[in-house]
This record gives structure tokens, C-alpha cells and sequence, in this order.
């Protein structure tokens, strides 16, 4: 059945199904509809919750009645529809004020405009009853090495992100925060480029206990980087807080594809991991958060072409979700496991209680040739889980 339900915790970013299709050569080629707008009809296809920015729902510079007035309508519609406001995030981007960054611009002035930008978007978070707040930084990064101190700019980065996550401590909210890693575009290079490197740098923060990742598909893909193995690296780091799920075709343009209409085979893997976590891990931590879509509806598409994508992404979820539980349930998979020792790499390397030293003394049988010419069969096994997903 690829009928989605709420149980299936779908959800989508207003700003996706809301892209109008300007780009930077055309103008839009749909409509705009109000923020609210959008609500019922998701509820419609069957998801669960909705994220947005704060500009999404109200102007830059809204007066606080317009702001309170338009939050309103969005929370009312929402409810309506059965919908959970999952996620809140704020725009440091658009606004040409960002354009040297929110938390890492020269001007410190900026900086302090950025910041409360982002802690009254925080407050929004909180009384909406979202549980996670995405940091994207857009904008935090440069065209030209010669334009920053890079070292400050790291410093004021952490210092941003340890201001914010202190805020929601003092709060008390119960909110944790998941910064969103991407290479490039708009800036030609942003800073915490990748999952690995916003990990490092959550690693210095005082306030690191409630900063996690948003890992998006396209923008690993985007560094070349294998999507699947991102989560599973953020997972063993107990920091996959929340994800961006869609799909990108090799090294180009941030493209924000359906799910899956992408690299196919890597969606399959990632389906795999979200549904089966590590089978043969079983205290390895799972993701149980959100599934959430930030794809763009193509700009050739029209008003119903919007909806035709929405419903996209979340059947092709649920067709890789039955497929990658028959291929962990296949007997002959297993068998092909077994044989590539897959399950092996679970087992600690050291004995319990070995000493490194009795370690390094052991008398082991051991013949490095014949290891070296052992079978692990990988080919076979991946044929058998692209047969599950082809057939
Ligand atoms: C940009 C993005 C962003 C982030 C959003 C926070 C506009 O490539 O992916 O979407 O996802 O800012 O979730
Ligand atoms: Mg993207
Ligand atoms: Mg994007
Ligand atoms: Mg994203």
C-alpha cells in the first residue's frame, strides 16, 4: 500500500510546494498561493506535518501585528488540517542585508541584526510547538578567500550557533537545533560545506548537546559525497536530529529533485538505513524524526504539477520503504550477508576485557595470503538488492 498516512510522518517545507519557479534567468511560472493555502491539500495527500522559514509566512519587514496575524492564519489552517508544525527555520538569505552572511558577515553590525533575527524565530519555534529548529547558512561563506579572516569567521560561526542553542536552554524550550550542511550556491563557498564538517565544529560548541544535522540528499551529492553514509556517520554521533529529502543528478546546480528521481539507487540505501537502521547493530541509534521533503516541483510544471510532485515524493518513499524490507527479509540476502561477513564487522575488533598488550601477544592462526584471496561476494549481493528494487 503507497497510500501515505500520517503515521507515516511526512512532511514538507512550505517553501517547496510554494516555489513559484524563479530562477536566476526566468521569472515565475506559477502562481503564489498564501501560506495557508497549502495546508489542507497536503493534509489531503496524506502528510503529516509542514516547516517553514519565517519569511515564508510573513514579509521581511512586517509590522508585529502583521506578523501575529499571519502566524495566526497559518497555525489555524494547520490545525484545521490535522497538520504538526515539525520544523521552523529562518531566512538569512534573501534579504540583500545577508548577502556577506547572517552570523559570519565582516560587519558586526549585521551580525547582531542576524542574530536576533534568529532568536526571535526561536521564540515562533517554541510557541508553535515545533521540535526542531534548522540552521541553514546560506549565506555564511565567500567568493573570495581575500574577503574574510576564515579563522573568525569559524569562531563567529560557533559563537552564533552556542548563542542560539544557549537561548533555548535559558527558554527552557524544548527545541533542539539542526544545522543544514551544503558545499555551495548560493555562495561559491559555504562554510560547513559537509555533514562531517558541521559534526567538527558542533564539537566545539559549549551548547553542542542540542545541535544536530539536517542532512539534505542533494547537497551531500552535490559535494559527491555518498548521502547514505553522511547518516549513518550523524547517527553514530547520536546528531541525525532531522532530514531534507530529494533528489540531485551529479555535480551541478542545487536541483532539489523529487525523491528518488535522483540517484535511485542511493535513495534505495537511504530508505534502507531509515526504515532497517543497522540490523546487525542493534543498539545503534535510530532516526525516528520527520520525513521530510525540500524539493522544488520543477518550473515546468504547472498548479497540478505541483501536487503530482508532492504525492511523488512520498510514494517513491513508500515503494523504496517495501522494497528494502523484502531485501532485508530475503533468505538469499542473508545467506549472501552471512558469507560477505557482513554481520562480522558488528563484533569489536578486541576481545571483552582484552588488554592491548595480551592482544599484541596473542598467538593467532592467521594466513594474510589466503585472506587475501577470500571471497566476499559483494557483486552478488548487490545484484540481489537491485533485483528487489527493479522488480
Ligand atoms: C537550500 C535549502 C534550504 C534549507 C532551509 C532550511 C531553502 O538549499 O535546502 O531551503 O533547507 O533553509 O531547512
Ligand atoms: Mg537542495
Ligand atoms: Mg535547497
Ligand atoms: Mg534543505
Amino acid at each position: 500500500n503507497h497510500t501515505p498516512t500520517p503515521e507515516d510522518k511526512f512532511s514538507f517545507g512550505l517553501w517547496t510546494v510554494g516555489w513559484t519557479g524563479t530562477d536566476p534567468f526566468g521569472t515565475s511560472t506559477r502562481p503564489a498561493f498564501d501560506p495557508w493555502e497549502y495546508a489542507a491539500k497536503l493534509a489531503e495527500l496524506g502528510a503529516w506535518g509542514i516547516t517553514f522559514h519565517d519569511n515564508d509566512v510573513f514579509p521581511f519587514d512586517a509590522t508585529d501585528e502583521e506578523r501575529s496575524s499571519r502566524v495566526g492564519k497559518l497555525k489555524d489552517a494547520a490545525d484545521k488540517a490535522g497538520l504538526v508544525i515539525e520544523m521552523v527555520t529562518t531566512n538569512t538569505f534573501s534579504h540583500p542585508v545577508f548577502k556577506d552572511g547572517g552570523l559570519t558577515a565582516n560587519d558586526r553590525s549585521v551580525r547582531r541584526f542576524g542574530l536576533r533575527k534568529v532568536l526571535r524565530n526561536v521564540d515562533l519555534a517554541a510557541e508553535l510547538g515545533a521540535s526542531t529548529f534548522v540552521m541553514w547558512g546560506g549565506r555564511e561563506g565567500t567568493e573570495y578567500e581575500s574577503s574574510k579572516d576564515l579563522y573568525a569567521a569559524h569562531a563567529r560561526y560557533a559563537e552564533g550557533l552556542d548563542t542560539v542553542a544557549a537561548y533555548i536552554k535559558e527558554q527552557g524550550y524544548d527545541l533542539r537545533i539542526g544545522l543544514e550542511p551544503k558545499p555551495n550556491e548560493p555562495r561559491g563557498d559555504i562554510f560547513l560545506p559537509t555533514i562531517g564538517h558541521a559534526l567538527a565544529l558542533i564539537a566545539t560548541l559549549d551548547n553542542g548537546d542540542i545541535v544536530g544535522l539536517n542532512p539534505e540528499v542533494g547537497h551531500e551529492q552535490m559535494a559527491n559525497l555518498n548521502y547514505t553514509h553522511g547518516l549513518a556517520q550523524a547517527l553514530h554521533s547520536d546528531k541525525l536530529f532531522h532530514i531534507d529529502l530529494n533528489g540531485q543528478r551529479g555535480l551541478k546546480y542545487d536541483q532539489d529533485l523529487v525523491f528518488g528521481h535522483g540517484d535511485l539507487i542511493s535513495a534505495f540505501f537511504t530508505v534502507d538505513l531509515l526504515v532497517n537502521g543497522f540490523p546487525f547493530s542493534p543498539d545503534a541509534p535510530r532516526y525516528d524524526g520527520p520525513i521530510h521533503f525540500d524539493y522544488k516541483p520543477s518550473r515546468t510544471e504547472g498548479v497540478e504539477g505541483i501536487w503530482d510532485s508532492a504525492r511523488a515524493n512520498m510514494e517513491m518513499y513508500l515503494l523504496l520503504a517495501e522494497k528494502a524490507k523484502a531485501f532485508r527479509a530475503d533468505p538469499q540476502v542473508q545467506a549472501l550477508m552471512k558469507e560477505a561477513s557482513v554481520d562480522e564487522l558488528a563484533q569489536p575488533t578486541l576481545a571483552e576485557g582484552e588488554s592491548i598488550k595480551d592482544f599484541l601477544a596473542a598467538e593467532e592462526e592467521f594466513d594474510a595470503d589466503a585472506k587475501g584471496a577470500r571471497e566476499y561476494r559483494y557483486v552478488e549481493l548487490y545484484q540481489a538488492a537491485l533485483r528487489h528494487l527493479v522488480s
